[in-house]
């Protein structure tokens, strides 16, 4: 080979190498800006949905956990009498009495064990102990991310609870949220009963930007639900959602149509209904505990969905719901928009009744507790 094919060789062979060096360089430097980008949004929307969730929480707050916190202060000794007066505000805030005594007791066990003597050590433990119950109940297992497992396609989910807690609402916003992580979602209008049920549907529907399925008012809800289903599959749609009319658990021919409407279903999706979600609204407190254990006798809930945390003081309601009834909580409702439902995340419901930044009284050793100052004693 002659000298000058041999540099052309060389100049051309270091070229390449220099191109594949920039082009390396700056399809890293383009795959770690869009990975931090996306980063960065993903922590901003989670912050706003948190705080979103501290907002809507706000009432609740002032009646339970700012309560507690002034019981704790001004530097009260750490005793029976306090601890039967925290009991009073747990009861008073919806937390129910079961729930309540089996906080109460494991609070009062720790501070004996752990020799804790001031408030703030105090309000830990019971945020802890708290937030102990919630991740060990059903609750805990919810899947934030919207999935549907393939073999359940169509995932049908039917909506049911009494009048006016939010069902409707809750549908449109659930829709929304499919949608967006991607699903192909269809939602059938089987409440005929009621003359703007259907309108109020559609209104959604056009918001979440999905489809709807109807028939006239009056109609067999049961065939709404059929052809729902019929029309799921012939689209090929990921999640069906099928609104029912407000009813009385007591109401023996409604409790009996939505047997039918279940019934009917199966004929086309031999799973379905893969979910029943009971809506309770929080605002009625310890009333839709009892409304729950109704339903729980005469449906196969499989989840519940707690609307209206934003606008009631009841919000602790929550806690005897997720622990005593032994059905996930699976979405809670912080506002009357289309992206104010989300998935229940014990901790972060705690930390956004409580607060965030704690130290964790658990982590410490036992020989902190002789470094902890006593002044709050007497
Ligand atoms: N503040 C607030 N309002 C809500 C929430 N969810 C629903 N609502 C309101 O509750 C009212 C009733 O909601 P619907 O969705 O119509 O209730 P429904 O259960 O479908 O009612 P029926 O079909 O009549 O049984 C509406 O005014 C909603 O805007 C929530 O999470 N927060
Ligand atoms: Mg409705």
């Amino acid at each position: 080979m002659g000298f000058f094919n041999k540099l052309k060789e060389k100049v051309s062979s270091v070229t390449s190498s220099v191109s594949n060096a920039v082009t390396n360089a700056v399809e890293t430097a383009v795959e770690k800006t869009s990975t931090a980008i996306s980063s960065a949004v993903e922590k901003t929307t989670e912050a706003l949905k948190f705080n979103k969730l501290k907002e809507g929480l706000s009432k609740t707050r002032d009646s339970f956990v700012d309560k507690i916190q002034v019981a704790l202060g001004f530097g009260r000794k750490i005793d029976d009498a306090l601890l039967d007066e925290i009991e009073e505000i747990l009861i008073t805030a919806d937390i129910g009495v079961d729930t309540t005594e089996k906080i109460i007791s494991a609070v009062k066990d720790r501070v004996r064990r752990e020799k804790r003597e001031t408030g703030e050590e105090v309000f830990i433990i019971i945020k802890e102990e708290i937030e102990k119950l919630l991740i060990t109940s059903p609750s805990a297992l919810n899947d934030a991310n919207y999935e549907i497992a393939p073999d359940k396609k169509p995932h049908v989910i039917m909506v049911i609870g009494v009048n006016g807690v939010g069902k409707t609402t809750t549908i449109g916003k659930l829709a929304y949220n499919y949608k967006q992580a991607g699903r192909n979602v269809i939602i059938g209008a089987a409440d005929t009963f009621r003359a703007a049920a259907n309108e109020q549907l559609e209104i959604w529907a056009e918001r979440a930007d999905v489809q709807i399925v109807q028939q006239k008012q009056g109609a067999d809800p049961a065939a709404v639900a059929f052809d729902t289903l019929n029309s799921a599959i012939s689209k090929d749609a990921d999640v069906v959602i099928i609104d029912t009319a407000g009813r009385l658990h007591n109401k023996g021919n409604l409790m009996a149509e939505l047997e039918k409407m279940s019934r009917v279903m199966k004929k086309v999706v031999p799973t379905a209904p893969n979910e029943v979600f009971l809506v309770l609204d929080a605002t009625t407190g310890q009333n839709a505990i009892q409304q729950a254990k109704e339903f729980m006798k005469v449906a196969g809930i499989t989840g519940i969905v707690l609307t209206k945390l934003d606008g009631t003081a009841k919000g602790g309601v929550v806690i005897p719901i997720a622990c005593e009834l032994q059905i996930p909580v699976r979405y809670i409702g912080v506002g009357e928009k289309i992206d104010d439902l989300q998935p229940f995340i014990p901790k972060d419901f705690i930390d956004a009744l409580f607060g965030k930044e704690d130290k964790v009284v658990s982590n410490y050793e036992v020989s902190n507790v002789n470094d902890i100052d006593d002044n709050d004693e007497e």
